[in-house]
């Protein structure tokens, strides 16, 4: 395992006054780029690459690269939002499509506000959910989400 592609909603958070996201909601995204490079993994990540806001790519640039780095990462993490994230939303329909391991980080409590197809991804996807009420909190559960859901892909259990 050497990298994570890591989603999550973007500019519904972006202030257009400042052209930034809040530092508030930047903290969920640098608690787990910081938490995955400790760990040595290469993150790759759209809010940081576009510098919060400040440095928006054009849709045509912004999605060849999306794409390519979700076929790049070893595992896909991503925070659906509420309300939810388009772009997120599209990512996940990649992921899934690609065949990699995914782990979603859904707001405990909130599940039902999630889109069927989100909750639902687990029976067609290789998906692990992690129910978060602080994200820095969930490290070790999403760590443990990591392990399991990649391990699952790398090794499909063998019918005799
Ligand atoms: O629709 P929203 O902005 O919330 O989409 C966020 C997701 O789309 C992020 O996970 C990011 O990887 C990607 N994205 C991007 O890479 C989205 C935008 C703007 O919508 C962008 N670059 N400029």
């Amino acid at each position: 395992m050497r990298s994570v592609f890591l989603a999550g909603p973007f500019m519904g958070l972006v202030n257009p006054e400042t052209n930034s996201m809040p530092t508030t909601e930047q903290l969920p995204f640098l608690t787990l780029i910081e938490h995955f490079e400790k760990h040595g993994l290469e993150v790759y990540n759209a809010h940081r690459r576009e510098a919060w806001g400040a440095q928006v790519l054009a849709p045509e640039e912004c999605t060849p690269l999306d794409q390519q780095e979700i076929r790049k990462a070893d595992v896909f993490v991503a925070i659906p939002g509420i309300p939810p994230s388009p772009g997120t939303h599209v990512e996940i329909g990649w992921a899934s499509a690609f065949g990699k391991p995914i782990v979603l980080l859904l707001e405990a409590g909130r599940e039902e506000e999630y889109g069927f197809l989100v909750r639902g991804l687990g029976s067609v996807a290789a998906v692990e959910y992690v129910h978060y009420t602080d994200i820095g909190l969930a490290t070790p559960d999403i760590d443990a989400a990591i392990r399991d859901v990649v391990d699952r892909v790398n090794n499909p259990a063998t019918t005799p």
